[in-house]
């Protein structure tokens, strides 16, 4: 249902933006609870490019409002380059974080492919948190809490142009939907850049259906769509397995449905997957439910459905 049935697994195993460490071993996480095989089932042709390489993470405050400033450049302009070469070679490619820092060489690398080719790129931002943290904003220095700010344009100069181009993306093209904890400062530039958040009060008001009815209108035949799935969206009940659990976020049949209403949209050209954190997780259940969740992704469906 999906538009490429060509994917690339592209791990990059670091916690390098992260407050916990662990998340570097997600991408192995992942293959270990079967996503490979599951995607086969679908019909998919599936390419494991192994992992990405770069800096182990030396543990160290922030420097000048950042944590890791200079890995973190480092492993995003690799996922950069990864992510680019799959699009250009025809491919979706489906990162597996990896901490969410690593969300800025991804997208940046996605809008490139859409400066290129033409296409309107819309992102979904699935998460607890609005990752619109500033050096001055954050509460912790992590790089994880910032990259939706870097990309549209509001970080370090040697971060935010890893794509060529600043700002990379607009922040008109995004959608959060999850939402549930922001800082206080990053709740007053969340509302100055106009970012469209619907948020779990939303969500319990209106439904996930009409949540995502409201994020995937207007997507076109032209549209790249770009998921960006941190773990931590999920409730902490179904997936404990990530560093910064936030109570209170989507069941299972919410975020089957959520999945479910974007592999209708036949959209969908790139993913992350990112926070997987199984050091904190119970017997690989969280990466066994994010599999489950790709699964959806890729059309798997109900019976109503062919
Ligand atoms: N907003 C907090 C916490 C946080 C953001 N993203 C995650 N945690 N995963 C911060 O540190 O910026
Ligand atoms: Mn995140
Ligand atoms: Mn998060």
């Amino acid at each position: 249902m999906t538009t490429l049935r060509k994917v690339s697994l592209i791990g990059a195993p670091t916690d390098i933006g992260a407050g916990a460490r662990g998340a570097s071993m997600g991408p192995e996480a992942m293959r270990v609870a079967g996503l490979g095989a599951t995607l086969e089932d679908h019909g998919v042709d599936v390419v494991d490019r192994g992992n990405l390489s770069g800096p182990s993470n030396p543990w160290q405050p922030p420097v000048a409002g950042y944590r890791h400033l200079p890995e973190v450049v480092a492993w995003n302009q690799s996922v950069h380059d990864a992510v680019y070469a799959e699009l250009q070679d025809g491919r979706m490619p489906i990162l597996l974080g990896g901490d969410h820092c690593l969300g800025i060489g991804s997208i940046s690398a996605v809008a490139r492919h859409c400066r290129d080719t033409g296409k309107k790129l819309r992102i979904l931002w699935l998460d607890a948190h609005a990752d619109f943290n500033t050096s001055t904003l954050t509460p912790s220095g992590n790089i994880h809490g910032m990259p939706v700010a870097c990309l549209a344009g509001h970080g370090p100069q040697e971060l935010i142009e890893i794509g060529g181009k600043v700002p990379a993306i607009s922040p008109k093209w995004v959608r959060q939907i999850g939402i549930r904890s922001v800082d206080a400062g990053e709740k007053r530039f969340v509302h100055e850049q106009e970012l469209e958040v619907f948020d779990m009060r939303y969500i319990d008001e209106m439904g996930m259906r009409h949540t995502m009815e409201l994020a995937l209108a207007t997507l076109d035949a032209n549209t790249h769509l770009h998921v960006s799935f941190d773990v931590d969206f999920l409730d902490p009940d179904i997936a404990p397995g990530v560093g910064t659990t936030v109570p209170g976020g989507p069941t299972y049949r919410e975020a089957q449905l959520c999945m479910e209403m974007i592999a209708d949209t036949g959209r969908m050209g790139s993913l992350d997957v990112m926070e997987l954190n199984p050091a904190l997780d119970v017997r690989n259940k969280t990466a066994e439910l994010a599999v489950d969740l790709i699964e959806s992704l890729f059309g798997k469906s109900t019976l109503m459905r062919k």
